[in-house]
């Protein structure tokens, strides 16, 4: 990294909650670079990197990859970025994650943005999307969703604690939450 002190916002709630779609548009007004872990794994995958099929297996099941794969690839990204502020979309997903990602990059976030939306309304995304993502079926939902219960609200938790938790009722219009998200970057960033 040029920067020695870079800005990192983590991005996390649900699946379907809409980060990737708010990380679009926080990127076109405000001068961060996008991060998404999950693209950069399945992008991982499309590589036909050793790790493709073991990262491959996991999504599938909605499961965590380990840690240390995902932080390369997000450490990777943020260099050849070439920028110091970075929107980290999808992680840290678990306690390992985010104890991992400090203790390597010794970076902790700005401030953490949390999307929480309903399942039935996620549910309801999810189904609709229609990108072909291989975890966008009903029986991977649902363990997605037992997995961000039970290993990713923990750290969203924890950075409750700390007063870093900006959230957002994520169940409304595109438009309707972005204005909401726009009001926590600030004028001054636009
Ligand atoms: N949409 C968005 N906002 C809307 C709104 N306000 N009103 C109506 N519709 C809205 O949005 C989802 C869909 O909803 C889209 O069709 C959108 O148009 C619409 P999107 O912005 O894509 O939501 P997002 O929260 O990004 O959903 P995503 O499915 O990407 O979330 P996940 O957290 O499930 O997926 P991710 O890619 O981060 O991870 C996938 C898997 O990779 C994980 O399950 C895990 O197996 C693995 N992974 C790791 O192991 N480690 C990591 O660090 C990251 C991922
Ligand atoms: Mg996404």
């Amino acid at each position: 990294l040029t920067e020695k002190n870079p800005t990192v916002v983590f991005v996390l709630g649900g699946p379907g909650s809409g980060k990737g779609t708010q990380c679009a548009n926080i990127v076109d007004n405000f001068q961060y670079t996008h991060l998404s872990a999950g693209d950069l794994l399945r992008a991982e995958i499309k590589s036909g990197s050793e790790n493709g099929t073991m990262i491959q297996n996991m999504i599938k099941e909605g499961k965590i990859v380990p840690s240390e794969v995902t932080i390369k690839l997000l450490q990777k990204a943020m260099k050849e970025s070439g920028n110091d502020k970075f929107l980290i979309d999808g992680f840290p997903r678990n306690e390992e994650n985010r104890a991992a990602f400090e203790k390597v990059t010794g970076i902790g976030p700005a401030f953490v943005l949390y999307f929480d939306c309903p399942e039935e309304e996620m549910e309801r995304r999810l189904l609709s999307r229609n990108q072909g993502r291989e975890d966008d079926n009903i029986e991977t939902i649902r363990k997605r969703f037992k997995v961000f219960l039970e290993s990713s609200l923990p750290v969203i938790n924890y950075y409750d604690a700390k007063g870093k938790v900006r959230k957002i009722n994520a169940a409304r219009s595109v438009e309707e939450v972005f204005e909401t998200v726009k009001g926590i970057f600030g004028p001054k960033n636009e």
